[in-house]
């Protein structure tokens, strides 16, 4: 028996979030949510209460509580040992695990230059180097899956899964900031964006507040502005010639 309740920033910008509400959505599990809306009064001490590692998302079971979205993913995979949110075959699961840790822990500049607005969509000329870098990497990453034949879906391995909850903000990205990606790695990118609990995602997103343009901190950047969700209506990605 689960008790589950998410603890989750704005769906527009909180990458994180969305990567543990996709795995748990597709987890078939019922989970309960609580919106931490970032940087806006309460955050702080809202954090220090729900989340160990002071980030959201958080997941709590009963007294348990789990900050860290690869745990979260772990641990759910586990709650719904049926939902093969992992692959079933142990290699393809290493490799999942593998990609899914380096979105954890890698690709910083493509972070941190393009981050994730879900509400709108930018014209900010070629990314950097080290944004091309990363796309090239992450490129690299997917291409020995996508050239393989895959059943049950157009995901890295098939049917949805954490890892391509794990990629699903890259597929925003590559959107929003008119990311130049490879032929393969965009039709990966657009399954993502069109996967139904990817687009549940961002209409919740369409339903909650802007946030509060009074509250600076990371949202200095112009790249966080609110729009009208142009991925929605047409959500074409561009190709590098
Ligand atoms: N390593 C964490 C990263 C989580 C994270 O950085 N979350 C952001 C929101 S997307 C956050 O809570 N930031 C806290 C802050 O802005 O103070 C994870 O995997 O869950």
């Amino acid at each position: 028996m689960t008790d589950l309740t998410l603890y989750l920033g704005n769906r527009t910008y909180s990458s994180w979030s969305m990567r543990a509400w996709l795995v748990l959505e597709a987890s078939g599990l019922s989970f309960g949510e609580e919106m931490i809306r970032l940087r806006e009064p309460g955050f702080e001490e809202a954090l220090a209460k729900a989340s160990p590692g002071r980030t959201v998302p958080a997941l709590h079971d009963g007294d348990l509580m789990l900050s860290e979205t690869l745990a979260i993913a772990e641990y759910v995979a586990e709650a719904a040992p049926d939902a093969g949110l992992w692959p079933a075959d142990r290699r393809e699961r290493a490799l999942a695990r593998m990609m899914a840790t380096r979105m954890a822990v890698g690709f910083g500049p493509l972070r941190a230059e393009c981050p994730m607005n879900l509400s709108n969509r930018f014209d900010a000329g070629p990314p950097s180097e080290a944004v091309q870098r990363d796309i090239a990497d992450l490129e690299a990453l997917w291409r020995p899956q996508l050239a393989k034949p895959r059943a049950g879906g157009p995901f890295l391995f098939g049917r949805f899964g954490i890892v391509d909850a794990f990629f699903a903000p890259i597929a925003m990205r590559a959107y929003t900031h008119r990311l130049p990606v490879a032929e393969d790695a965009a039709a990966y990118l657009s399954a993502l964006i069109e996967a139904p609990p990817v687009r549940r995602w961002i209409e919740d997103a369409t339903q909650e507040p802007p946030r509060d343009p009074t509250v600076v901190g990371i949202f200095a950047s112009a790249l966080y502005d609110p729009g009208d969700f142009p991925v929605l209506r047409d959500p074409s990605l561009t190709i590098r010639a």
